[in-house]
């Protein structure tokens, strides 16, 4: 089974960094930020099933314009980043999840809030934890950087894919 996926979120906030710790298992200090799309593949096994993961790295809010919505068609799942060192991220998480809601209506996603390695500039609360999970969001402090959660988020979001597949 083949199923694409999509990396959504502010510019920065450490998507690409997310993807390159899932699919190699590396961290660049020097890692380019991401122009357009880049395509990435990863086999996971889920019980029985082997799921082919097809990572779309879109480059922050830009890729979600009109113009390049085109991204997100037919993604099965996806993963909003936010950026646990910055408010600003933070708040943008809902405007997010309407726009993709509008275009390819309601499919399973995962909320990462990255960067948490960072402990001396970590701003998201137990408050924020509190409200997004009221909204019904799975939510994971991830590390791009030290890779906690990374392969977790992943497979978190193929179970939930598997799971809305099956039914
Ligand atoms: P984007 O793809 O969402 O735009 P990137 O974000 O993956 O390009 O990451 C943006 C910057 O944040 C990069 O730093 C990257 O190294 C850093 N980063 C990403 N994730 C983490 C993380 O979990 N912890 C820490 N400490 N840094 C992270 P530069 O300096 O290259 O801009
Ligand atoms: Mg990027």
């Amino acid at each position: 089974m083949k199923k694409k996926i999509c990396l959504v979120g502010d510019f920065s906030v450490g998507k690409t960094s997310l993807t390159q710790q899932f699919v190699n298992q590396i961290f660049s200090e020097k890692y380019l930020t991401t122009i357009g799309v880049k395509i990435d593949t990863k086999l996971i096994q889920h019980n029985e099933t082997e799921l082919k993961m097809i990572i779309w790295d879109v480059a922050g809010r830009d890729a979600l314009s009109p113009l390049n919505a085109n991204y997100l068609t037919g993604a099965a799942g996806f993963l909003l980043v936010l950026d646990g060192t910055r408010r600003a991220t933070l708040e943008s998480a809902h405007t997010l999840v309407e726009t993709v809601t509008k275009k390819i209506g309601s499919v399973p996603f995962i909320v990462l809030i990255n960067k948490f390695d960072l402990q001396d500039k970590w701003v998201f609360s137990k408050n924020d934890q509190t409200e997004f999970e009221g909204y019904g969001w799975k939510t994971l402090k991830s590390s791009a950087k030290t890779g906690e959660n990374v392969e977790l988020a992943f497979h978190h979001l193929a179970r939930k894919i598997l799971d809305v597949s099956i039914e």
